[in-house]
């Protein structure tokens, strides 16, 4: 069997070794000529723990190939960004960009899955636009959607051990599939329609969105009420059927700062909540920025001298290098431009150097601070000491101490 992975990112790129690793022909398309030059020298370009020695092999056995283009197979899997357009609109240019350079070469009994995040109906939409072109091939080939789950930095065990959910146009494409995803995965798969595998993506991350947006309002009211938010999280869920995530800087990454626009774009009377939790979590961020601005200016009048402020993190999670809509770097950004930049200690221990920001070893950041502002939960930031004569702004519960 030969197959062929559009889009050699985050998603596509591990998903197309584990797939070779599993003995099958594999091409890895991507449009950067670059990514192409270094898949098939078995480098990788992405972060990912264990990915690099798997590239490698599976390229040496000759299992896997990279090319700009397409080449005749017998399974097409759709793995590109879906962004959105500057009004929160999703964009599936790049869905339909790889269908269409796929068509050509599509044949009878052929299979054809978007893995991508998509609003509800792009696979109906690429089957119109399939059979348009292919009208023979209607009834004759396999069309589904199937998403993936796999959280960054543990790709290749959640890859092969999640469950996935497999939705066809038909039943018959949904077991092709499922068939084809039962060589490699080992978590169960459960089959459904294409609208309802669509629509589950959206729904997953969706949930985990309003979810940080609940335990965001409830840091904003423990703010307001001076209550430990920690502490207030920690006893409800003692509670058996209480589970209340933990509040941040906002929320950020490519998939659940994002994806519930997906239903709020095309749903907008009927997703009022979700909508809702985008706004929440988004003003976090900008509340945080104030909040840490404000302090700068009380210690300021107190003291008669502007403050050496450490801001602790600029990634979008803990213990990750990846910076991309980071609400941490936009509220170092926001804190940075509202004062002379010489008294802010910019932190982040997972990557070397940054192109905007000096960073700071995070000890000697701490040790010279006035005010520390814990921004992502950082496994190093855990070890440094209490130190009464510091103000501590805790936003992502590191100290677990301050009221914010
Ligand atoms: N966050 C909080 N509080 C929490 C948990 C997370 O503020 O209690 C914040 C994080 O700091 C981060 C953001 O949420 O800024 C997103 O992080 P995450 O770990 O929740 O999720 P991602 O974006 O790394 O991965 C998600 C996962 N989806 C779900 O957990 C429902 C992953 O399984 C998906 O595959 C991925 O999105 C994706 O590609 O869609």
């Amino acid at each position: 069997m030969k197959v062929c992975f559009l889009g050699l990112g985050y998603i596509g790129l591990p998903t197309a070794i584990i797939t070779a690793q599993a003995g099958i022909d594999v091409t890895g398309v991507d449009i950067n000529s670059k990514v192409v030059e270094l898949t098939n020298q078995g480098i990788i370009h992405i972060v990912e723990p264990g990915l690099q020695e798997l590239c490698q092999k599976v390229v040496k056995e000759g299992k896997l190939k990279a090319s700009t283009v397409p080449v005749v197979s017998d399974a097409y899997f759709i793995v590109v960004p879906t962004p959105f357009k500057g009004n929160h609109e999703p964009d599936i240019s790049f869905v339909k960009a790889a269908t269409q350079s796929v068509i050509p070469l599509l044949k009878e009994g052929d299979l054809y899955v978007i893995e991508s995040t998509s609003p509800v109906g792009t696979t109906e939409k690429m089957k119109n636009l399939i059979f348009e072109l292919r009208p023979e091939l209607k009834d004759k080939i396999y069309i589904a959607y199937c998403p993936e789950r796999v959280l960054p930095g543990n790709v290749i065990y959640e890859l092969v051990h999640n469950d996935r959910v497999i939705g066809g146009i038909n039943p018959q494409s949904t077991e092709k599939a499922a068939d084809f995803y039962s060589r490699f995965v080992q978590g169960k798969l459960h089959k459904t329609n294409a609208k309802t595998a669509e629509m589950c993506k959206l729904t997953e991350n969706s949930s985990r969105d309003v979810q940080i947006a609940f335990a965001n309002e409830l840091s904003l009211i423990c703010d307001k009420a001076g209550i430990n938010v920690w502490e207030l999280i920690e006893l409800a869920n003692k509670h058996p059927r209480v589970h209340i995530l933990q509040p941040g800087c906002g929320v950020g990454g490519h998939c659940i700062a994002v994806d519930p626009y997906f239903l709020t774009a095309d749903f907008p009377v009927q997703s009022q909540l979700i909508a809702k939790a985008r706004e929440i979590n988004n003003y976090k961020s900008f509340w945080c920025a104030e909040k840490v601005i404000n302090s700068m200016l009380k210690f300021e009048l107190d003291n008669g001298r502007k403050p050496v402020v450490a801001m602790m993190g600029l990634a979008f999670k803990p213990d990750i290098d990846d910076l991309r809509e980071s609400p941490a770097k936009h509220i170092v950004g926001k804190v940075m431009s509202s004062c002379d930049n010489s008294d802010i200690l910019v932190v982040e221990p997972n990557v070397r150097e940054h192109n905007v920001y000096k960073l700071t070893p995070y000890q000697e950041a701490f040790d010279r601070a006035d005010i520390v502002v814990y921004l992502v939960a950082h496994k190093e930031f855990k070890t440094l000491p209490r130190d009464p004569s510091k103000i501590i702004l805790d936003f992502c519960g590191i100290d677990k101490k301050s009221v914010c």
